[in-house]
């Protein structure tokens, strides 16, 4: 067992017990449940309301018992969000649990289902006449005003992330708001005739007759990467002057619009919300006014389930709730957020379906609660944040997400939406599979984090300038340990492995964190240290990554060191949390002493027993001032490894302390003996152990999912 008995073990006990002192008292809930049903299985309650409102009264009777709810097979649709409060809570020994009558059977839907028998081929000629002649024979429309009351919400100039909803799913896929070009196309500008700032909206070149037969007076929304890879934003289009090829923007982007980024000088966008562009099977559009959902309907399309998401709120609201266990549900549809936990203390969600989400799966706030075996995927923003403990006093709170499979998470934010944020102190993300995102794959900050065992894969898909796990400007996040992660494939799938994809990516001077143990195989530029200070690179394995390892001293060289006012305040951080006294100087001790020892310098940092082998284009991307104060790093038993003689991007070039090279001969190659090359069988590289033997200690058999009551199997790649 990886789970603490504590946790789960209650209600195994309560039916062993069931007959003496323990009493347990369940209620039922029927999508054929009534309003005055008594809650039993014969005649169970409609809502999960009223069982809560029962558990509430029968609570106040005797609360020296177990309440179960259990949650019949169907779907209910929530027209708001299912609260929990205070006085919903369980205790320790007795705690409150919602679950599946049979695992996946009972759904949570925030939307409205639509049928397809009510949607008509278009027939308005005014319509007809914009769309392009293979869509009008295709393209069928709904009356939806039934479904959405009241006016609409406007479109805002320029938002990040999910539409003002609703969204359309159909057979439990997101479809594609009607755009050009289509799903998976981009197009491309290069010059930017007014380049615009956070107060101005730009205007840029873009010559195509498409643009001057869009109806602007409807709205055109423009997704793009306006001047950074890792900054998306969709912006109302003003006007277009037809005759100069002009497009001038309503919305203001606050990095303005081409002005400079590591990658391509062409930026990407696409045009959206376009009922002329609704030309290709799986696009939709809303006529917001009329309340007319037009959709182009994919041939091999079951068509059983329709839902229009509607709900903004999550499904799911608890406020100052303990020990409430929720167990085998399924959330889906919702346009706002799955579930969300404040101020929580011990609660758990295990075993649950979340998918279909527009903004944040699972949001926790609060301490020692769980997110277990969860399968989580087609969210909108974050899989799962985790935020609790108090950073000041450095106490932890415990949070766990363990075991849970997240994967094409940021679908609609699709940069700093990864499958888990951590933020607070001592909270777990541990033995998770996350993959299939645009951007990165977790994203922390805080103290005394651990972030082990998880499988990374298929991440940064669309942007650059990224880490598969990232971290940054922050002297003040120490003490977080992220150990025994695999990483591996990055950016698979979309653009490819580029420089500008990072492992672990400890950005402008980040602090204080240990990564130790981790595997990267086609790992971008895997380890990264950001002229950071006090980290502890220790016994990591990196294989035919492009750059292996990347430290730099841009604390020394860059202007926007510690400026006062602004995000690169590096000793304010600090000072907020008083870290010259206890308990910050004990706990980190080096961080107290920070500004009296050369603060620009990266020092502090320690690298052992790391193993690179086979990087593609650069082994170490240390720039000279870094090897500079290398005399003053803990630096050894690291190994750079060219295994086929020849490959001199993996050799190193010029002595370091702490780094010795091993070169094949050219016409004797090293032989790994590594299993389909494949880093997690290398302790059966024979070459390998005998190359860095503290490499034995890494669980790599734990990595990743595991079976327990909540997952009986593990889902293949
Ligand atoms: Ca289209
Ligand atoms: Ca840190």
């Amino acid at each position: 067992m990886k789970y603490p008995w504590s946790v789960f073990g209650v209600c195994c006990w309560a039916v062993a017990c069931a007959t003496t002192s323990f009493a347990e008292t369940s209620f039922y809930v029927s999508t054929s449940g009534r309003a005055d049903g008594s809650g039993s299985s014969q005649h169970p309650f409609a809502t999960l309301e009223q069982a809560r409102d029962a558990v509430r009264t029968a609570k106040k009777a005797n609360s020296n018992q177990a309440f179960t709810v259990i949650v019949k097979d169907g779907v209910y649709l929530l027209s708001d969000s299912f609260k929990l409060t205070e006085e919903d809570s369980g205790t320790e020994q007795y705690p409150v649990i919602y679950k599946a009558d049979h695992h996946g059977g009972s759904q949570l839907y925030g939307g409205a289902l639509l049928y397809k028998k009510n949607f008509k081929l278009v027939a308005d000629e005014k319509t007809l006449a914009r769309l392009q002649p293979e869509a009008r024979r295709n393209v069928l429309v709904c009356d939806v005003s039934q479904e959405l009351k009241g006016n609409l919400p406007e479109i805002p100039l320029a938002y990040k992330g999910a539409e003002v909803g609703p969204f359309l799913y159909v057979d439990g896929q997101p479809k594609t708001i009607a755009r050009w070009p289509n799903k998976g196309e981009w197009v491309t500008f290069s010059k930017a005739v007014e380049q615009g700032n956070d107060k101005q909206p730009g205007a840029f070149e873009f010559k195509d007759e498409r643009m001057a037969r869009w109806n602007m007076a409807d709205g055109v929304w423009l997704h793009g990467y306006w001047t950074h890879d890792w900054s998306d934003e969709v912006l109302k289009v003003a006007s277009y002057e037809a005759d100069n090829g002009v497009v001038r923007l309503a919305g203001i982007h606050g990095y303005g619009l081409a002005k400079g980024t590591w990658g391509r000088k062409e930026r990407r966008f696409y045009a959206l919300n376009i009922l002329d562009e609704l030309d290709a099977p799986g696009e939709w559009y809303l006529d917001r006014k009329a309340k007319l959902l037009y959709y182009y309907p994919e041939p091999k399309a079951k068509h059983e389930e329709i839902v229009l998401a509607t709900l903004q709120n999550p499904l799911i609201v608890a406020q100052r709730v303990k020990h409430v266990q929720i167990q085998g549900l399924t959330f889906a549809y919702s346009h706002g957020e799955g579930i969300n936990l404040q101020d929580c203390i011990s609660m758990t969600i295990a075993g649950c379906t979340i998918r279909n989400i527009a903004r944040n799966a699972i949001s926790i706030q609060g301490s020692n609660n769980r997110v277990q075996s969860c399968d989580i995927f087609d969210i909108g923003a974050t899989g799962i944040i985790l935020n609790g403990g108090d950073r000041r006093t450095l106490v932890k709170g415990n949070n766990v997400a363990e075991n849970n499979h997240v994967y094409r998470f940021g679908q609609f934010n699709r940069t700093y939406a990864g499958a888990f944020e951590v933020q607070g102190c001592g909270n777990i993300v541990r033995n998770n599979v996350m993959h299939d995102a645009p951007h990165m794959a977790l994203l922390y900050g805080g103290n005394e984090q651990l972030i082990e065992l998880n499988e990374i894969y298929n991440v940064q898909q669309e942007t650059g300038d990224v880490g598969a796990f990232y971290s940054g400007r922050d002297w003040t996040s120490q003490g977080n340990v992220v150990r025994y992660n695999y990483f591996h494939d990055m950016g698979g799938g979309g653009q490819g492995q580029t420089e500008h994809l990072m492992g672990i990516y400890l950005d402008d001077c980040d602090s204080g964190d240990t990564l130790h143990g981790n595997l990267f195989q086609r790992a971008g530029r895997a380890l990264f240290i950001g002229g950071g200070r006090d980290n502890t690179v220790t016994c990591n394995l990196v294989m035919d990554s492009l750059i292996s390892f990347h430290f730099d001293s841009r604390g020394m060289t860059w202007k926007q060191w510690n400026q006062p006012g602004d995000g690169w305040n590096l000793e304010e951080k600090a000072e907020k949390f008083n870290y010259k006294n206890p308990p910050w100087s004990t706990r980190y001790p080096a961080l107290a002493n920070t500004m009296n020892n050369s603060p620009r310098e990266p020092l502090g940092n320690v690298l052992q027993n790391n193993l690179l082998i086979d990087s593609k284009n650069q082994a170490l991307d240390f720039d000279k001032q870094v090897r500079e104060v290398f005399p003053k790093l803990v630096s050894e038993h690291n190994r750079v490894v060219d295994t086929v003689g020849t490959n001199k991007a993996s050799q190193i070039s010029a002595e370091l302390k702490g780094f010795d090279g091993i070169v094949a001969k050219a016409d004797q190659p090293i032989d790994l003996g590594l299993p389909n090359r494949d880093i997690r069988q290398f302790k059966k590289s024979a070459a390998i152990m005998r190359m860095m033997p503290a490499l034995a200690e890494i669980p790599v058999e734990k990595i990743g999912l595991y079976v327990d009551a909540f997952r009986r199997t593990i889902p293949t790649r």
